[in-house]
């Protein structure tokens, strides 16, 4: 009899649904179902089709039956992107349309009552226009939380949904809560103080609870379309902190995919130095802080791809890139980073602009295109590292490199070489992965009864990049 978990993985172009169970001591995942999705526009904003999404959930849910042969389905967790949510009416109604994070409602109130410097004293997190307190305020001034009597973030919004009590928000899942912005990173607790003075209402905010732990189960309705029952629980419910969870405690990790987000797990660290390299103070799978960076990672490399009309497979962009590198000039890179590349009408315009602005060669073919987005990319890894080793005052050896952008051979070899540290790639499913190892926790599996480090280790194959 085999114990399987559901891991339903939500990105931020697409989601999955994955299947875990041990056979042979090894954790061996297997896709159920997968969908692409992306924000789209209503009323002159970006927003989620939250019910084309549940649809899906729903859908792969029901899939599962079939997968799960001599065995039961012990418990289903659900991850999402950060920062976005759902503001709910008294009798559980969505009252405004789920706002992607890449929409630009948020311009007129990045600069709130309190500077950034004072919140990020409290927080640590680094500003983004796109911040869940950000998005609140905007909501605010829109009128959109008068009768706002919930707000839950995405995975909370899509299981309370699939346990049929939407309305039944006790807490908020600490690394997803940690994505708003306004969680006190020291306490763990909402700061009363800040919330009340930014004239947002406090009821909003639930107690803060570290995952894992159950909300309930499939409601009546959903267990008649499964043909089985099953335990929800809440993980690590902020994807990328599902993902870290699979990275050993003292590793320096890359978490790669629309983002990149690189950093460690330890304390905050709530400081100038911090706040001006772009650091941010995130919740940890453990309790413990996610101290990273968000580069802008291969959301670049996919709207590039995108506006080339999807004419070259990534492997294509990949392979013109390594080409073209012979003849790259040297220091031939730009800063992902700067916010023209957050949500451009033109990346390549975009791309194109920056390098003259930089008085640099201005990339003109695809080939010259994809490489100046990979060796711009390794560099920005560089420069984070560097700060990070500074602010730290700890030299890390090598970069854990997971997510589904580890799967980029070149991009590995890049960051290898321009860093000086050994890469070592994998796993590429790192958060259905982080997200099935917190079931395994709660529901008290052997494999990880003392920690997840050896399960990882022997299930996945890791590669090696040197310099
Ligand atoms: C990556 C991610 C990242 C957030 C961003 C909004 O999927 O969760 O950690 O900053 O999306």
């Amino acid at each position: 009899m085999t114990d399987y978990y559901l891991a339903i993985d939500l990105g931020a172009s697409g989601g999955r649904h994955i299947l875990g169970y041990v056979k042979d001591n090894k954790l061996v995942l297997e896709e159920v179902h997968r969908f692409s999705h992306k924000p789209e526009s209503y009323q002159g904003s970006l927003i989620w089709e939250a019910d084309k999404i549940y649809g899906e959930i729903c859908l792969g849910i029901e899939k599962c039956g079939a997968f799960i042969k001599e065995g039961r389905l012990c418990s289903i967790g659900i991850d999402t992107w950060g920062v976005d949510y759902a503001l709910l009416d008294e009798d559980g109604n969505l009252i405004s349309p789920v706002y992607s994070y890449r929409d630009s409602r948020t311009e007129a109130f990045i600069n709130p009552e309190i500077s950034h410097e004072d919140l990020y004293k409290v927080t640590g997190i680094a500003f983004q226009p796109f911040n869940t307190i950000f998005q609140l305020l905007s909501d605010k001034a829109a009128g959109r939380l008068d009768k706002a009597k919930y707000m839950l973030q995405l995975p909370e919004y899509f299981s309370q949904s699939l346990a049929g009590k939407v309305c039944a928000k006790e807490y908020n899942e600490y690394t997803m809560a940690s994505t708003t912005g306004l969680l006190n990173a020291s306490k763990k607790t909402w700061p009363q103080d800040i919330i009340e003075k930014l004239g947002l209402p406090m009821e909003l905010f639930k107690p803060i609870r570290e995952p894992p732990y159950e909300i309930g189960e499939l409601s009546s309705e959903m267990q008649k379309r499964a043909g089985f029952n099953t335990k929800i629980l809440m993980v690590a419910s902020h994807d990328t902190a599902s993902a870290v969870a699979t990275v050993k405690e003292s590793s320096l990790y890359i978490s790669s995919g629309t983002w990149s987000l690189l950093g460690i797990t330890g304390s905050p660290v709530l400081n100038e130095e911090a706040r001006n390299a772009g650091y941010t103070n995130e919740g940890a799978h453990n309790g413990s802080i996610r101290f990273l960076k968000n580069i802008m990672g291969l959301w670049v490399i996919q709207s590039l791809s995108r506006e080339l009309n999807n004419e070259f497979s990534f492997a294509e962009l990949e392979k013109m890139a390594v080409e073209f590198e012979k003849n790259a000039p040297a220091d031939w890179h730009i800063d992902l980073n700067l916010s023209r590349f957050f949500s451009p009408k033109s990346m390549i315009n975009e791309i194109k602009e920056e390098y003259k602005r930089c008085g640099k060669k201005v990339p003109e073919t695809p080939a010259e295109l994809a490489f100046s987005v990979y060796i711009s990319l390794a560099n920005c890894y560089k420069v984070a590292v560097q700060d990070l080793e500074k602010i730290t005052g700890k030299t890390f050896p090598s970069i854990s490199i997971i997510g589904g952008g580890s799967k980029d051979g070149y991009l590995n070899s890049l960051t290898a070489r321009l860093t000086g540290k050994t890469v070592y790639a994998g796993p590429s499913e790192a958060t259905s992965t982080g997200n099935i190892l917190l079931q395994m926790k709660y529901n008290n599996d052997p494999a990880v009864k003392d920690g997840f480090s050896d399960l990882v280790g022997r299930s996945f194959n890791v590669k090696e990049f040197k310099e």
